[in-house]
């Protein structure tokens, strides 16, 4: 018989695998891969899980302990100036849906893209209540930079005009893994119930099994859009404020396309584009046949204040 390797603990061969379908605060639930799902708790800070996060874990009595993280792919978070949030982990898109109604900050919306493409997560944007026609209207005009960027915008009506979205969106997600990320108010739970067969009974299941004396409401959620479960939707809580301080002044360029588009043609090779002679991009502000928005440099300046802060102060 073949000798266990030393430094190899027993218990490794005990461990079932997992995908975290959602968090609350410390502890998490876990799928299993025969769909069962159990709260599992972390062992020590190590092991601290987030949503789409493959895991190694150890059952005891009817819960488990998160034993291993696997590696990730990407982790889209957050950071303000003292905590990390961690929305979810493995992506392939995050999908931005903001709406016409209630208005949303294009400020918030840069920095969610922003958090993306440091991450090299594909970011979607999509407008939805395309029923409110006036607001609509004013939305889609304040998305026009948006809208020329590579990302373009996706127009919907998740209540109006389901199934047409349906398809559309299906198109667009299948085969992937998608955060559906946005402020409160925007429809992100509609898309979810829409593309989701039996979300509700889902989110139901899901409330149950975090009932048993902890706490009850879920942050952020994985759905299985298919049986196959090849296509599956985060929902996450709607946000306000979306910190940005593990991203580098000097980076800031580099993740808004808009701009780094015309970094390339600055003399300096470290120009801040904020006040150097020589600057490719200072003069397509508003100018040009690939023209940057005066609302998106002014939110880059603003940015680079900011981080600049944080970092040296
Ligand atoms: N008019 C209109 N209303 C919509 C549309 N889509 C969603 N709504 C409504 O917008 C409201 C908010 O939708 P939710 O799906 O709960 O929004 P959410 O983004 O999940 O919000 P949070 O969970 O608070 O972050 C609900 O009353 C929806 O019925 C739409 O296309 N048109
Ligand atoms: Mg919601
Ligand atoms: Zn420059």
């Amino acid at each position: 018989m073949p000798k266990q390797r030393s430094g190899v603990p027993h218990a490794t061969a005990a461990l079932h695998t997992g995908i975290v379908i959602a968090s609350h605060g410390r502890h998490c639930v876990v799928e299993a891969p025969d769909g069962k799902h159990v709260i599992c708790h972390p062992r020590g800070k190590k092991s601290q899980a987030v949503v789409g996060d493959r895991v190694r874990w150890q059952a005891s009595e009817d819960e488990g302990t998160i034993e291993k993280v696997d590696a990730r792919r990407n982790l889209f978070y957050r950071q303000d100036e003292i905590r990390t949030k961690s929305f979810a982990a493995n992506l392939d898109h995050v999908l931005i849906l903001v709406a016409a109604d209630p208005d949303f900050s294009e400020h918030q919306l840069t920095r969610a893209l922003i958090a993306a493409e440091a991450e090299r997560i594909a970011p979607i944007i999509a407008l939805n209540k395309s029923d409110l026609i006036e607001p609509f209207e004013r939305a889609w005009a304040k998305l026009a930079p948006y809208r020329r960027m590579h990302y373009g915008v996706l127009p919907l009506s998740l209540t109006a005009s389901g199934d047409v979205d349906r398809v559309s969106l299906l198109k667009l997600l299948s085969g992937k893994t998608t955060l559906v990320l946005g402020p409160s108010g925007a429809g992100k739970s509609t898309l979810i119930n829409l593309l989701v067969p039996g979300a509700l009974a889902l989110t139901g299941e899901i409330s149950k099994a975090l009932a048993s004396g902890k706490h009850t409401t879920t942050s952020t959620s994985w759905y299985w859009v298919d049986k196959a479960e090849q296509t599956a939707l985060i929902d996450s809580p709607g946000f306000q404020e979306f910190g940005l301080h593990h991203i580098e002044p000097m980076q800031l360029a580099s993740l808004m396309p808009d701009i780094a588009e015309h970094a390339s043609n600055c003399k300096f090779y470290n120009c801040t584009h904020l006040h150097e002679p020589g600057c490719g991009v200072m003069p397509q502000v508003e100018a040009g046949d690939r023209p940057i928005s005066a609302a998106r440099y002014k939110i880059y300046g603003e940015l680079f204040a900011e981080l600049s802060q944080s970092r040296y102060s």
